[in-house]
């Protein structure tokens, strides 16, 4: 019975003094793995394009004489093979959709909970890990009063709503562009708060009426990742929810390769076939939504070159290595740094370079 007792105690006291241990510090770096079925981007994405120009018929007298021609006005005479390019104010694409995606990627985490610092680098995540996303699309289209022959249609000047297809989202990354430095702060033994806010450049490319859209100009924007990083050993986790708000408007002016637009008519089976010609005025993306990161990280052990003996410190010892070694050796050439046969002045610079810890 007393044994007994006597035996809670001490595995009682050993535990606390493990913990306290435990709690002491985390220091190191790890690489961070994400992992997709865990974690995944939930958000909103918008995308809008302005266009002006003109559109014209598909009507060629040689290739295509039975194709579609234009004239502006409504009223008048219209000649057997007249096509007149149409004024078209604004062609714009509205598309707006959900996405729900699986995230890969990673990132090292350098932290010192004694001091509090963290800092993040080589932060790279793919946000569609799974595949491509389509999000519908209208396109809204308002020119100048005009009509048309094969088929015979009329369009007044007002905006024409054409529900035409999907935006196919096929990369949406984002890779850190800057240094990252923030905190962690012990919550208990093993969990540590985690709270680096990071530069990041957004990679979006998508395919918008034949057109691929980039955006990848290095507009950079802040991402902060605040969660909770757990170390046991030389294994951690981490855990976050990071708002996403990313929200982009340029104004290229740049001409578009002229693509075919079918316009509707009283026949669904029979299209207006008109050619547009136009300007990309105004791109606008934006992103606001949620990224959830759940990532399993592995601590980086850092090379320590002239480290003989293994316990990752360059000193005396090593030095005293290095100098029985001295001179030419054909097998066991303990103190030869940088391999080439030979204990010398080289391998001695590279060890009094690395002088001190490695970690
Ligand atoms: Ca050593
Ligand atoms: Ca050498």
């Amino acid at each position: 019975m007393s044994f007994r007792l006597y035996a809670l105690i001490a595995a009682s006291s050993v535990s606390i003094v493990l913990s306290t241990s435990a709690s002491a510090a985390v220091a190191g770096q790890y690489r961070f793995t994400y992992q997709p079925a865990q974690s995944g981007l939930n958000a909103t994405l918008s995308a809008t394009v302005s266009t002006s120009g003109t559109l014209v018929g598909n009507y060629d007298a040689a290739a295509n004489p039975t194709g579609t021609r234009t004239k502006p006005g409504i009223f008048g005479s219209f000649g057997s093979t007249e096509n007149l390019p149409v004024a078209v104010q604004d062609l714009s694409v509205a598309a707006e959709g959900p996405i729900a995606t699986q995230t890969a990627g990673s990132f090292d985490l350098q932290c010192d909970s004694a001091t509090g610092m963290a800092s993040v680098t080589a932060f790279s995540i793919d946000a569609l890990s799974t595949g491509s996303i389509n999000i519908p699309f209208s396109v809204s289209l308002f020119t100048e009063a005009f009509r048309t022959r094969n088929p015979t249609a009329t369009y007044p000047s007002i905006p024409l709503e054409i529900p035409v297809g999907s935006v196919v989202v096929t990369r949406l990354s984002f890779v850190q562009a800057g240094p990252a430095v923030g905190t962690i702060t012990p919550i208990d033994g093993v969990q540590f708060d985690v709270a680096v806010t990071l530069p990041v450049a957004l990679s979006l490319t998508a395919t918008v009426l034949d057109q691929v859209i980039e955006v990848n100009d290095g507009t950079v924007v802040p991402l902060s990742l605040v969660g909770v990083a757990s170390f046991s050993g030389s294994s951690a986790t981490f855990s976050a929810s990071t708002p996403l708000q990313f929200e982009q408007v340029e104004q290229p002016a740049e001409p578009l390769p002229s693509f075919d637009l079918p316009l509707p008519t009283t026949n669904p089976d029979a299209p207006a076939n008109v050619v547009a010609s136009l300007v990309l005025d105004e791109v606008g993306v934006s992103l606001l939504g949620q990224l959830s990161s759940s990532a399993i990280g592995e601590r980086i052990v850092p090379p320590c070159p002239a480290d003989f003996n293994g316990d990752r410190a360059v000193n005396g010892v090593d030095l005293g290595t290095l100098l029985a070694g001295w001179g030419p050796c054909a097998m066991d050439c303990a103190g030869d740094v940088n391999n080439d046969g030979i204990v010398d002045g080289f391998d001695l610079g590279s060890l009094l370079a690395a002088w001190g810890s490695c970690d």
